[in-house]
């Protein structure tokens, strides 16, 4: 019998992809470039419909046409040019397979490397899905969300295995056509920029509770809690249950022994990339990637922690006080940051004319994946009452907690800048908030300015819009 699905690649995540597939019925043929891996993977499962093969050829021949071969291997091209690991898979392939085979990237690949592929193989009468998958290895082995692009023709054919092994939630599978092309890909990119969002809010809320005086075992608990509420999300979950974890050998909280410097894999930074290009604000976001390369220059901070001065510490805000002004802070500011990102994901879509489906992309983030939350059925249900909303924050409901949390979130922001305790995307969220709600920006000396040094020119306030005028300035000496 020939195998349902191919999978090459097997480091953790294919292994658990392979094992997710074949739990769900299908017959699955394994390949790894080090053939001792793929005899080992196979070993260890015995009794499951796995197909151990040495050679590409092997590999290709025990599938079942048209063939669906998901490539699980370490991608690191950065740049359309770029050459990576996929591309060399890619390459070994192509002479092996038949018209209509289906080549799958379930890598975190960049949308543009995507999008060459995706020409590359049409042109070769392959067809190719560039598949962002989240949830890492427990997702992978579960159910994770996929985000899968290419021609809607594929997506149908991958369709079956797709939705039977992507994580459920209401009954409803955490996976759709996102779209043409590199549109999986770039909803994935994005994904993993709200995701660094979402894990730096949590981070300046602990830190507030931790200059405050709370114990691990306080924060933990505070965690926990909101985990019951409006914030109820993996990411609160996993922070509540990392503060409670103790050190085996000093018993003291594991989460006080880490040290302060946060690493990334650079998706964070395209999506950045990506936003200056589309002129999209995304600065709640912007501050998470900007705050782990500052975390990341230790050394720098430690010497200036003796030089630049601050406050004293003193929060005397009433704790019970404090958990909910946080909480609101940290609430609002996740909105602000999923309006930016939903945003960029918009404009991006209409540029490109992916048909992108905003209300049901959230929906499939609610399982699966990483940034998963029950907030998410809220975003759901503003775009399918409005797929043309301008903003998330206009939506009724958002625009609802965003008025009732603000005196809070704001008190947040003052206490800790008062304090000195840094709450760059608190900060940045409500600066955001503040900004688009402003009828009238501060901008008007800005195009003076500009019409000053620049002759720039400038449109008034009390003439028709369009009609540039002009100022003869003074001259300014020295
Ligand atoms: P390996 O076990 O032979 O190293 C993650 O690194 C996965 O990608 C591993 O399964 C690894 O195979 C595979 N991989 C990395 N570079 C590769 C390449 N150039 N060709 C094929 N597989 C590769």
């Amino acid at each position: 019998k020939k195998s349902d699905f191919g999978l090459i690649g097997l480091a953790v995540m294919g292994q658990n992809l392979v094992l997710n597939v074949e739990s769900r019925g299908f017959q699955v043929s394994v390949f790894n470039r080090t053939t001792s891996v793929t005899d080992e993977f196979v070993a260890k499962h015995p009794g499951k419909a796995l197909v151990g093969c040495h050679t590409l050829e092997d590999f290709v021949q025990s599938l079942a046409t048209p063939r669906k071969i998901h490539i699980m291997v370490k991608s690191t091209a950065v740049k359309d040019s770029d050459r990576d690991a996929v591309d060399a898979v890619i390459e070994q392939l192509i002479p092996l397979l038949d018209k209509d085979d289906i080549v799958i990237d379930g890598g975190n690949s960049f949308y543009q490397t995507t999008e060459r592929r995706d020409a590359y193989l049409a042109g070769k009468g392959l067809r190719f899905i560039g598949a962002g998958v989240s949830g890492g290895e427990e997702g992978a082995r579960k159910g994770p969300s996929i985000m899968p692009g290419g021609p809607a023709s594929t997506w149908e054919v991958m369709k079956p295995i797709f939705e039977s092994i992507a994580a459920k939630v209401d009954g409803e599978p955490c996976v759709i056509h996102i779209g043409p092309g590199g549109a999986g890909h770039y909803v994935k990119m994005i994904h993993n920029g709200i995701e660094y969002g979402d894990m730096q809010l949590i981070c300046e809320a602990y830190n507030i509770f931790k200059n405050a005086g709370f114990t691990t075992d306080e924060m933990a608990a505070i965690f926990n809690e909101w985990n019951e509420g409006d914030l109820l999300s993996y990411l609160i979950q996993i922070s509540g249950k990392a503060l409670e974890q103790k050190d085996p050998e000093t018993g003291k909280p594991i989460v006080e022994l880490i040290v302060d410097k946060a690493g990334q894999k650079g998706t964070g930074q395209w999506t950045l990339l990506n936003a200056a290009e589309n002129a999209v604000v995304i600065s709640t976001i912007n501050a998470a990637v900007e705050a782990r390369i500052l975390s990341s220059q230790k050394k720098q901070r430690v010497a200036a922690s003796t030089q630049l001065t601050g406050p004293t510490v003193n929060i005397t805000t009433d704790k019970k006080e404090l958990v909910k002004k946080v909480h609101d802070a940290l609430y609002a500011s996740k909105i602000i940051s999923y309006a930016q990102g939903l945003d960029l994901i918009k404009t991006m879509g209409e540029k490109k004319q992916w048909g992108l489906d905003l209300g049901r992309i959230a929906a499939i983030w609610r399982g699966g994946c990483i940034i998963r939350a029950k907030f998410l059925n809220r975003i759901t249900d503003a775009y399918r009452t409005n797929s043309n909303l301008a903003n998330l924050m206009l939506d009724p409901f958002f625009k609802d907690v965003l008025s009732k949390t603000q005196q809070n979130w704001r008190e947040v922001v003052s206490i800790a800048t008062l304090n000195g305790i840094p709450v760059p995307a608190f900060s940045a969220s409500l600066g955001y908030y503040d900004s688009y709600r402003a009828a009238r920006l501060p901008a008007n000396l800005l195009q003076a300015q500009r019409d000053f040094f620049g002759a720039h020119t400038y449109e008034r306030t009390d003439k028709p819009e369009g009609q540039m005028f002009h100022t003869e300035w003074p001259e300014v000496i020295g």
